[in-house]
Formats: C-alpha cells, sequence, structure tokens
C-alpha cells in the first residue's frame, strides 16, 4: 500500500512522521474521511471545502489548494488500484518544539491514507442499531467549536467507550443543555408525524456530508426536512430514527435509551432514504 505524504507516494511501512509533530503531541490539526464508490470520490467538494474550513477555523494555513487536494485523493486511489474504499486526508500543524505554541511549526503535515472500508455488518442495515445516551457531553462550542473537524477527537472517544461498556455500539451525545448534538462520529435524524428532524449545528452536530446528502434526497422524496433542537424524548417517541456519515451512510437505529423506536424496526422511510443514498453515491461522485 502507498501513503501519500508531503508530496510524495510511499510505501506503507516508510510512511513516518516525526514525534514531534504537533499532530501527534496535541492532535493539533484536521482532517476528512471520504468514500470511493465504484471509481467515483463522493462529495470531494464537499468535504474538502468542510477541511478549509476547519483549518480556517484552528488558523492553519492548508498548504495546497483545493485542486491540488483533489489531485492528491485522486492520484493516491489510482495508485492503490482502489475502486471502493475509504479516504482518510490529514494536515497536521507539522513538527515543531515541545510547548503547546504552533510557533515554529510547519511546514503542516499531509497525510493521505486510502484503504478499504470495515463497514457495519449488512444485517445491522436490515435490524437497525440500538443506541443508548451517555454521560459524556459534546464539547461546548465557547470550547472547541464542534463543527471543526479537528485531530482532537477525546470527547467522542470518551462518549464511544462509554457506550460500549453498557454493550451498545453506538452513543448518542448530548449538549450541555440536555438536547441531542450527534453520534460519536454520524448525525442523527428523526420522522415524526411525516417530518423529518435533525439538530441544527449549533446544538453541537457536525455539519456532516451525509447529512447534506440525506437532506437532498429529502427533497426529491417530497418529505419536509427540519433543522430543529430535539431532546431524548423526542427520539423516544420518534417513529423513525436514522443515523448518516461516511462510514456508516445511512443506518436505521431501531432503539434509544432501552425505548424501542416505532415498531422496533427499521421504517419505511429510513428504507428509502437508504436505498435512494445507495443509489446516489453510485452516480455522483468524481471519476477517478
Ligand atoms: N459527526 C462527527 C463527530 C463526525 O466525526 C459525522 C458526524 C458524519 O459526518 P460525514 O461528513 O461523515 O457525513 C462525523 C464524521 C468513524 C469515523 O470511524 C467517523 C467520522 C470521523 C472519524 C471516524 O466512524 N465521521
Amino acid at each position: 500500500m502507498k501513503i501519500y505524504l508531503n508530496g510524495d507516494l510511499v510505501d506503507k511501512e516508510m510512511a513516518m512522521v516525526s514525534v514531534f509533530d504537533h499532530g501527534l503531541l496535541y492532535g493539533d490539526g484536521v482532517f476528512e474521511g471520504i468514500r470511493l464508490y465504484d471509481g467515483c470520490v463522493f462529495k470531494l467538494d464537499e468535504h474538502l471545502e468542510r477541511l478549509e474550513y476547519s483549518a480556517k477555523a484552528i488558523l492553519l494555513e492548508l498548504p495546497m489548494s483545493r485542486q491540488q487536494f483533489a489531485d492528491a485523493v485522486c492520484e493516491t486511489c489510482r495508485e492503490n488500484k482502489l475502486s471502493n474504499g475509504y479516504v482518510r486526508l490529514v494536515v497536521t500543524r507539522g513538527v515543531g518544539h515541545l510547548g503547546l505554541t504552533p510557533d515554529g511549526c510547519g511546514p503542516p503535515s499531509v497525510i493521505i491514507i486510502a484503504d478499504e472500508i470495515q463497514l457495519y455488518p449488512e444485517e445491522l442495515y436490515e435490524k437497525g442499531l440500538k443506541i443508548i445516551s451517555v454521560p459524556t457531553r459534546r464539547i461546548n462550542a465557547s470550547a472547541l467549536p464542534p463543527a471543526v473537524k479537528s485531530l482532537n477527537y477525546l470527547n467522542n472517544i470518551l462518549a464511544k467507550i462509554e457506550a460500549k461498556k453498557v454493550g451498545f455500539q453506538e452513543a448518542l451525545m448530548l449538549n450541555d443543555k440536555g438536547e441531542i448534538a450527534e453520534c460519536t462520529g454520524d448525525n442523527v435524524f428523526v420522522l415524526s408525524k411525516g417530518v423529518l428532524y435533525t439538530p441544527p449545528l449549533d446544538a453541537g452536530s457536525l455539519r456532516g456530508i451525509t447529512r447534506g446528502a440525506v437532506m437532498d434526497i429529502a427533497v426529491e422524496l417530497g418529505i419536509p426536512c427540519r433543522e430543529q433542537a430535539l431532546t431524548r424524548y423526542d427520539l423516544w417517541t420518534a417513529e423513525e430514527c436514522f443515523l448518516t456519515g461516511t462510514a456508516a451512510e445511512v443506518i436505521p437505529c431501531v432503539e434509544v435509551d432501552h425505548r424501542k423506536v416505532g415498531s422496533g424496526e427499521p421504517g419505511q422511510t429510513t428504507r428509502d432514504f437508504i436505498a435512494k443514498f445507495r443509489k446516489n453515491v453510485r452516480e455522483d461522485g468524481m471519476k477517478l
């Protein structure tokens, strides 16, 4: 496997960064997770735009243009003869000294890994996922905007550990006000009385690319979709619920905090979204 590292494609075994890289020392950097379907990179431009916003928010000057990033992503996929998979694009603050200040750091390290992806088993798309809300709250926007896809994922990792410790695969994260923010690596949607709802970005959710794709599908399917603050009660009493993310795609959620969602089986609307999403990803990606 070849890894893109600072302009070169190097063997996996040789793809190494310094122990003084601030991405490692402090989680100081940004990243994107991108999917490749049948030789097409899904929503590449949207991912690169989000990368630019994340970098801008942490005052990290990206060393490459959007076109250069796009070319590098495609080149890495082609070099690895990948037509379906997952691309991890990472930009760190670069090599510096011990100490928090980014002064003297750089240039930023650019890493692109294109690999196969470990998906949730298909069975979960048929039967649905059970999730549980956890004590760890989504980080407050005044501490670190949750919209920044930074390398610092401890907040989400702690939530994931809490869910796993009590036997669940995914955690529902709330914000400081007790509203639904998102899951650890996925956005949340519910269907109630024919209307689709998802938490607004200021509730602590990432502007998920899959979230955006699902909102577009809602328009196509003629289902009204609203961004609205949601509580756990809204999930407990919803007719349907599903999660969205680059890795998980659209996955039904059939139980929240031990309460069955609707009948406890994936609903028809959720199935419609899954089918449409799976169709779209193979039709509107950027050809390698
Ligand atoms: N919320 C958070 C906090 C995320 O990190 C999403 C929502 C979904 O966004 P997209 O753009 O993918 O639709 C993400 C993105 C994993 C993993 O291993 C997932 C993400 C990031 C890192 C790892 O599942 N998801």
